[in-house]
């Protein structure tokens, strides 16, 4: 019997990982899993909406004062259990929720990691059909196994997370996952259910010809952003610009196409929101662990994004992200203006 074998599954490839480490427990390879279980049953609705009512808003609204979209709470509710009912995580943070949840029973108690995830980001655009996303962090715990996890677990800088990762609900559907080993990319075969492996060990390119921002707030910009944006647009010796402007308005979306071709995605503070839109624990800390691995710098501005020591679990950040030498040259510009 001709077996396929050039296809790798995600638990295929996450098994063959494991075999290299022979003391490790299998857990962090079941948190991928029962991630990727959530991602699929996610994909069901996103897919179909539409033609359900799952569209629009829940009549609620979330911690960050957003209209909370049905979408959202169902994507947050898949997370959540499969974590739960999992045996690799004692508790979580949500961008849904607005505390961190400790799962507290015998097994989630003896589990390892926590996680941070924003269930469904971009969730504004569920409704014009334009590419959405799930991000989330892997941490291990600080506190003791055997008892419940802590604040102090879900505090932690982000470089110390043993993996990140996210999923985009797009043209296809990916789930994309970093660990200090590389970052890979699986595609949802839907013809099997299974993602399977399709751009092993992405490298962020140096450079590239992408730069997405919001345009909209130039004007609220500090003179070294907006010193920078305005050399995107020119052409010079330094940038070899002009830049592509694209700005999809839904981060996954727009970091994943920077990461795959290079280029550049800032979310700067502005006048009326100094430290930006954007949140540390459960969107920037996730894609600057990607970005580092793939090669890339992630900053907010004037320090190392995975450096900062988090106060709370909804905190916002500037985000600077995206292929290394125009991240260089964004220094160079924006350390002069500060
Ligand atoms: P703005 C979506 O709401 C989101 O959190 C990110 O996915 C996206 O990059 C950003 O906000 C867009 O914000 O203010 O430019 O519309």
């Amino acid at each position: 019997m001709n077996v396929n074998r050039a296809v790798l599954t995600l638990d295929e490839f996450t098994l063959q990982q494991l075999r290299q480490f022979p003391t490790a427990t299998g857990e962090l390879s079941r948190l991928l899993r029962d991630l990727a279980l959530a991602a699929k049953r996610v994909n069901v609705e996103v897919n179909k909406a539409g033609l359900v009512d799952i569209l629009g808003d829940d009549g609620s609204v979330n911690v960050q004062g957003e209209e909370v979209k049905k979408l959202d709470v169902f994507a947050n509710n898949q997370f959540v259990g499969v974590l739960k009912h999992g045996i690799s995580c004692a508790g979580i943070g949500s961008e849904e929720l607005d505390d961190f949840v400790v799962f507290d029973d015998e097994i989630s108690n003896n589990s390892k990691y926590v996680v941070h995830f924003d269930p469904l980001d971009g969730s504004g655009n569920i409704d014009v059909n334009v590419s959405i996303g799930t991000i989330f962090g892997v941490y291990r715990r600080v506190s003791e196994i055997g008892k419940p996890c802590t604040k102090e677990d879900f505090l932690q800088p982000g470089k110390n997370q043993v993996a990140a990762g996210y999923v985009i609900y797009g043209s296809s559907t990916m789930f994309v996952y970093a660990t200090r080993r590389g970052v890979n990319g699986f595609t949802l075969d839907p013809s099997i259910g299974e993602f399977t492996l399709s751009f092993p060990n992405i490298i962020c390119p140096p450079t590239g010809k992408f730069y997405s921002v919001n345009h909209g707030n130039f004007f609220q910009y500090n003179e070294g952003v907006r010193k920078y944006i305005d050399g995107c647009q020119r052409k010079t010796e330094a940038t070899g610009g002009p830049y592509t402007q694209r700005y999809i308005g839904s981060m996954v979306a727009d970091v994943h196409r920077n990461l795959m071709k290079g280029g550049i995605f800032m979310y700067p503070g502005t006048t009326d929101k100094p430290t930006g839109k954007l949140r540390l624990l459960y969107e920037a800390n996730p894609f600057a662990f990607i970005l580092e691995v793939a090669g890339g710098v992630a900053t907010d501005g004037t320090q190392r994004i995975l450096d900062i020591e988090p106060t709370s679990l909804h905190q916002r950040t500037p985000l600077f992200i995206g292929s290394k030498m125009m991240m260089e040259e964004l220094e160079s510009i924006t350390s002069v203006n500060k």
